[in-house]
C-alpha cells in the first residue's frame, strides 16, 4: 500500500488516460462507427448477395466499350461522386470527426475519401468471377475498358481481391475505415494533435474488436493494406492529370463539383 507514495499517479503518464476509455466507452465508440458504416454503406452486404449473378450481357459491355474516353470518365467519375458522398456521411458520425477544424474535415476527406471507396468496394466484389457491382450489375474489368487506364483497374481489382481474402465482418470493415480516414500524417492538417487524439481513441477500437474476434493477428495485415491504398489513390491522381490535360473541358465543365473540389 506504499506503492502509491513511491509512483504518485500521474495521470500524463497513465496510458489509458491518453484514451479516455472505460471498456463500455469503447464498446459505444464502436457501435457508433458500426451504425454509422450501415447507415451510409449503400447497399447491404445480403442485397448483394442475392444479385451475386447478375452481370452485364454482351451487348451492355459493347454499350460500355464504345463510350469515348471522355464520355466513360465522366461516367465514372459520377459514380464515384455518389460513393464518396455516402463516405462523407460515414465520417461526419465518426465521434470526433465533427469536433475538428472545417479545414481538418477536408484535408482528412481529400486524401482519404478515394481510399475509403476502394475499401468498400470490396464488399461489392465477387471474387468467383472478379467482378464489382456497378451501375446495377456486377461488372469485370473489360467494363472499364474505354477509360484508358487498364493499369489502375487491374490494380484496383486486385486491391479488392486482397480484401476478399482477409475475409472481413461488416464491423471490422467499419473500424478500418475509419482508421483509414482518420490519420495524423496527412498533410496540411491545422491541428495534427487533436486528430491524433481522434486516431488513436479509432485504434483502439478496431484493436478491441480484433481481440474480441480473436484475430488479432489481422491487424498486421490491415497495415499493409494501407500502404498499397495510398499507391492506389496516387494512381488515380496521375490519371486525373493525364485526363484534365487531355480533355480540360470535360474535366472542367461537366465533372460534378465535389469530385472536382476533391480531387482537382
Ligand atoms: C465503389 C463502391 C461504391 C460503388 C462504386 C461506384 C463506382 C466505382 C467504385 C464502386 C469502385 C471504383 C470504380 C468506380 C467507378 C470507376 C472506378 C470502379 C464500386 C475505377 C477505379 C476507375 C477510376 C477512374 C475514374 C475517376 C474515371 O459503393
Amino acid at each position: 500500500h506504499d506503492l502509491m507514495a513511491i509512483h504518485p499517479y500521474n495521470p500524463l503518464e497513465d496510458p489509458y488516460s491518453l484514451y479516455p476509455h472505460s471498456l463500455r466507452n469503447i464498446d459505444e465508440l464502436c457501435a457508433s462507427i458500426v451504425r454509422s458504416h450501415r447507415e451510409t454503406s449503400q447497399y447491404r452486404v445480403e442485397e448483394l448477395h442475392a444479385l451475386r449473378w447478375k452481370l452485364f450481357n454482351r451487348e451492355e459491355i459493347q454499350a460500355y466499350q464504345s463510350k469515348s474516353v471522355d464520355e466513360m470518365w465522366q461516367h465514372c467519375a459520377i459514380r464515384l461522386t455518389e460513393a464518396v458522398q455516402y463516405v462523407v456521411e460515414f465520417a461526419k458520425h465518426i465521434p470526433g470527426f465533427r469536433m475538428l477544424s472545417q479545414n481538418d474535415q477536408i484535408a482528412l476527406l481529400k486524401t482519404g475519401s478515394m481510399e475509403v471507396v476502394l475499401v468498400r468496394m470490396s464488399r461489392l466484389f465477387n471474387t468467383e468471377n472478379n467482378t464489382v457491382f456497378f451501375d446495377g450489375k456486377f461488372a469485370g474489368t473489360e467494363v472499364f475498358k474505354s477509360l484508358a487506364c487498364g493499369d489502375l483497374i487491374t490494380a484496383v481489382f486486385d486491391f479488392a481481391h486482397g480484401m476478399c481474402a482477409l475475409k472481413l465482418t461488416e464491423q471490422q470493415i467499419a473500424l478500418f475505415s475509419a482508421l483509414v480516414l482518420i490519420n495524423a500524417d496527412r498533410p496540411c492538417l491545422e491541428d495534427k494533435g487533436r486528430v491524433q487524439r481522434v486516431q488513436r481513441s479509432v485504434e483502439f477500437g478496431l484493436t478491441h474488436i480484433l481481440h474480441r474476434d480473436n484475430q488479432e493477428s489481422l491487424m498486421h495485415k490491415l497495415y499493409q493494406r494501407v500502404a498499397v491504398l495510398r499507391s492506389l489513390c496516387s494512381l488515380h491522381m496521375e490519371k486525373l492529370r493525364w485526363f484534365s490535360q487531355r480533355y480540360p473541358l470535360t474535366a472542367h465543365s461537366l465533372f460534378p463539383p465535389l469530385y472536382k473540389e476533391l480531387f482537382a
